[in-house]
């Protein structure tokens, strides 16, 4: 007797055990994602849904393990024990009201979004996007202040995409802590000359990193095909429309308060679970202001409103915000919990950036905001070798 132990991170470990053993592909693929475990927590219930899920476990004879406290219940099991739960069918008639939501996640983990819709283009996500930073700020963080010339931001754009950057995104306020406000004019007349002068040479598609309406509007008027908002949508409520009327692309990122409250508001009970809750609503917030599904990408915002624990703990947990739905975006690069984790300075942050995209695209995210494209780049060629088998 050979005993040997699989890769249970993995549906493709599976998979590839049953088709070396003469399966067919495609059972091969739904028995190994049928029996991938699932980890469910659901919040608010009843106390009469709490008894239904904890009498359904019991009857499923140790399929799914079920623990309960006052209001919730975590279930857990392989994904096709659960599922039954979805369907109104199946379902104890007390559990109804869990159906909608859980068929959702179940959709979303079976069907992951392949593609971004933005303004004019599509971006394929079955390989990993990498954003380039283009920050025409005198101020930012970890850059500001070194391109001091509308040209010398061009080129530096030019540099990016040549290094594999398949978006280039150009901010012209700074939302480091304590950063000064920035007028709409003076943003506009940083970031319009550069977006125009990069969709001149062709260079893009393009993404400005702003939470005003009308410095979005002036951008997308310039060739921006995405908007950028690190609010979320909550600083300005005239940007939802200008999204939407222009099909731009529009990367939703989580904060709490402003940049200059947010330090004071990184308490959180349940870090990834309230993350991931306030992101959803932002999304549906989005949805319903009349951005299409289809191009909202979401972003956990490391490093706003979170402590270092905090954003090691959602880099970890990644795969919560995964399943939200949406295409995720991570910006992690030269962040100050890389420093916490590695020791260095912020000039010396992009090798831990490079292993933190590549952790990032292993738990499910697409996207990657990085200043050092090339490096990035070749440690997600490695990442997204091992994870996607030809
Ligand atoms: N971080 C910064 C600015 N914009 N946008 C998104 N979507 N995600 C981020 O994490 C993010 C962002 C701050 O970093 P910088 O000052 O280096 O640009």
């Amino acid at each position: 007797m050979n005993v040997t132990a699989l890769a249970a991170q993995t549906p493709e470990a599976v998979r590839a055990a049953l088709a070396a053993r003469g399966w067919e592909a495609q059972p091969a693929w739904f028995a190994a994602v049928g029996i991938q475990q699932l980890v469910v927590l659901i919040e608010d219930i009843t106390e009469a849904e709490r008894e239904a899920l904890v009498h359904w476990s019991a009857k499923s004879g140790g399929g799914a393990d079920v623990l309960t406290g006052a209001g919730w219940a975590l279930v857990a099991g392989a994904a096709s024990r659960i599922a039954p739960l979805a369907r109104y069918d199946r379902a104890p008639a007390e559990l109804a009201r869990l159906a909608p939501a859980l068929g959702r996640l179940l959709a979303a983990r079976a069907e992951p979004p392949r593609s971004w819709a933005i303004r004019g283009a599509e971006l394929s996500l079955e390989s990993p996007v990498i954003i380039g930073i283009v920050n025409v700020t005198p101020d930012s963080f970890s850059d500001g202040g070194h391109l001091p010339s509308v040209e010398a931001a061009i080129e530096h754009g030019a540099r990016l995409a040549a290094d594999g950057a398949r978006l280039l995104d150009i901010g012209g306020e700074s939302t480091r802590p304590g950063a000064a406000a920035v007028p709409v004019k003076e943003e506009i007349a940083r970031v319009v000359p550069v977006i125009a002068g990069l969709a001149k040479r062709g260079l893009g598609p393009i993404s400005v990193d702003t939470r005003k309406a009308e410095v979005a509007r002036a951008a997308l008027d310039a060739g921006a095909a995405v908007i950028n908002d690190v609010s979320g949508l909550r600083f300005d409520a005239g940007l939802a429309a200008v999204a939407g009327d222009a099909q731009a692309g529009v990367i939703l990122m989580h904060m709490r308060g402003t940049p200059d409250t947010m330090d004071d508001l990184a308490k959180y009970g349940h870090v990834v679970a309230e993350v991931a809750a306030e992101l959803g609503g932002m999304a549906e917030r989005a949805e319903r202001a009349g951005i299409a599904r289809e191009r909202i990408v979401v972003d956990p915002g490391f490093g706003f409103a979170k402590t270092a624990t905090q954003n090691l703990r959602l880099l970890d947990e990644l795969a919560t915000i995964v399943a939200l739905g949406y295409p995720v975006a991570v910006g992690v690069s030269r962040k100050r919990f890389l420093g916490a984790a590695t020791g260095r300075p912020v000039e010396d942050r992009d090798r831990a950036t490079a292993v933190g995209c590549a952790l990032a695209w292993e738990r499910g995210a697409r996207l990657f905001r990085v200043h050092d494209v090339a490096l990035t780049r070749e440690a997600l060629a490695l990442a997204s070798a091992t994870t996607n088998p030809t």
